[in-house]
């Protein structure tokens, strides 16, 4: 299952975000290799490599591509790609590490990007906290600038390309691709109704494609390596490196790269096993707002296909573990708090729903909580689940329901002990 390292392939490596060091290994041989390819060829690649967005959707980056390439009257400077480095999503931890790290191989990725679908602008919109980040990708575009790889002209292909760098300010709707685009528009971050899709209908109404980190981090090892080659790694339907970050109840958390459709078993493998040798009881395959898993889905290949097909999501990769000792009801109160906190008002469902979880799980923690909370928790779910106006009101509705899928016992048990009876018992930072 471990594959060639190929996303991390530069961690540990001496100082990998200087660009004399990235060149040295392989650094812009891609951007090279694609400015003697036509864009569509290009695009052809990416389809080809079914390389899907490791954003949480899955969405086929090529053929996204394709829909903001289609207009082919539309003027260069009027198309426009926008990276989602906005890593929000609870337990997710792997583009901040990728850009600190190897930050070069996305400003790779985003100058084929452009070359492919004719833009001539990109916009990186990072989280504002990660302030390290920002000024790591902002010396990493300065760089590509004075080497050549940016402004006019580049490598002497006649193609122009720029890249602004800017700050979030720390709200998670923004991660959401139409809020992230209204608030790069100066505006508050809320989402817009879909469709229109960005691909039409984008930034400053333009068609733009926007893409995660890790989907463009990818892009120049497909125009080296070849199609063939990225869809040896993986599952057919969803091939290619993935990198996880595993949290919570496990020896060595961290970053761990292996092809997609690797299954929790090996990854707790990898990462050591279990942190205090207690049995797992429930983990998240890509997020808080991924569907919860339990031992009995220890053996699922965690791909956008295989993943959905056991009941949950990939999403963002971000591997959450619990044990035994860890209280589901106290974990899941703490991942509605966030969810309430960031719900950004536009719309009643996730609103109030959200409002509403949070009172519920403070009775059912704290007591004073009824067998009819656990009944209203569902009920609420269910009127938040597709009716919200975008994908944060269905994610807090997932670890709520799974939760009480897998423990409604120990929901119940909440109610006739009134208040935790794990209370006193140490709970995971965070969750
Ligand atoms: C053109 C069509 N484009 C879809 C595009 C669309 C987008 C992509 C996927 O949510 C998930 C969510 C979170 N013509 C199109 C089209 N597109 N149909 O394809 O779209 P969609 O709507 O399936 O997903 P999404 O709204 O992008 C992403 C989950 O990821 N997630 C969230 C993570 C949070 C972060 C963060 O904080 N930065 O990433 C974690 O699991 O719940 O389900 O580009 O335009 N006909």
């Amino acid at each position: 299952m471990p594959l060639a390292p190929v996303l991390t392939k530069r961690f540990g490596t001496d100082q990998p975000w200087k660009i004399e060091n990235y060149e040295r290994l392989d650094g812009y041989a891609g951007l090279r290799k694609a400015l003697t390819m036509t864009p569509d060829d290009l695009i052809g690649l990416v389809k080809d490599a079914n390389l899907r967005g490791r954003g949480g959707a899955g969405f086929p980056t090529g053929m996204k591509w394709s829909f903001v390439a289609e207009p082919k009257g539309v003027p260069r400077g009027d198309r426009y790609v926008v990276v989602n480095a906005d890593e929000g999503e609870p337990g997710t931890c792997r583009d901040m590490p990728l850009m600190m790290n190897d930050p070069h191989s996305m400003v790779e990725g985003i100058i084929i990007s452009c070359f492919a679908i004719r833009a001539a602008r990109a916009f990186i919109y990072i989280r504002g906290e990660a302030v390290h980040a920002i000024r790591r990708v902002t010396a990493a575009v300065e760089q590509a600038r004075a080497r050549g790889y940016l402004g006019t002209d580049i490598l002497g292909s006649g193609f122009d390309c720029e890249i602004t760098v800017h700050a979030g300010a720390g709200a998670y709707i923004c991660g959401e691709e139409t809020a992230l685009l209204d608030s790069l528009e100066g505006r508050r971050g809320q989402p817009r109704l879909k469709p229109p899709f960005p691909a039409t209908n984008g930034l400053y109404q333009k068609p733009t494609t926007v893409n995660n980190v890790g989907t463009l981090a990818s892009v120049p090892y497909i125009v080296l390596g070849g199609s063939d080659w990225f869809k040896k790694m993986g599952p057919e339907g969803s091939p290619g490196p993935c990198i996880y970050s595993l949290s919570g109840r496990v020896k060595n958390p961290g970053q761990y790269e292996a092809p997609m459709g690797t299954t929790l078993r090996e990854l707790l493998e990898l990462a050591g096993g279990m942190s205090r040798g207690k049995e797992l009881k429930f983990w998240t395959p890509g997020g808080s707002s991924t569907p919860m898993f339990t031992a009995e889905q220890l053996d699922i290949p965690l791909d956008f296909d295989a993943a959905v097909k056991a009941g949950s999501m990939n999403g963002t990769s971000a591997v959450m573990i619990f044990d035994e000792d860890d209280c589901v009801v106290r974990a899941v109160q703490k991942w509605s708090d966030f969810y309430a906190h960031e719900s950004c008002g536009k719309c009643t469902p996730c609103r109030e729903g959200t409002y509403w979880y949070v009172a519920i799980f403070d009775r059912l923690e704290h007591g004073g909580g009824t067998i009819e909370d656990v009944e209203t928790l569902l009920d609420l779910s269910d009127n938040i689940l597709g009716r919200a106006f975008c994908a944060l009101g269905d994610g807090a509705t997932s670890p709520v329901m799974s939760s009480i899928k897998y423990f409604r016992e120990e929901y119940l048990a909440h109610v006739e002990h009134n208040g935790c009876p794990h209370a006193g018992a140490r709970t995971l930072a965070g969750a």
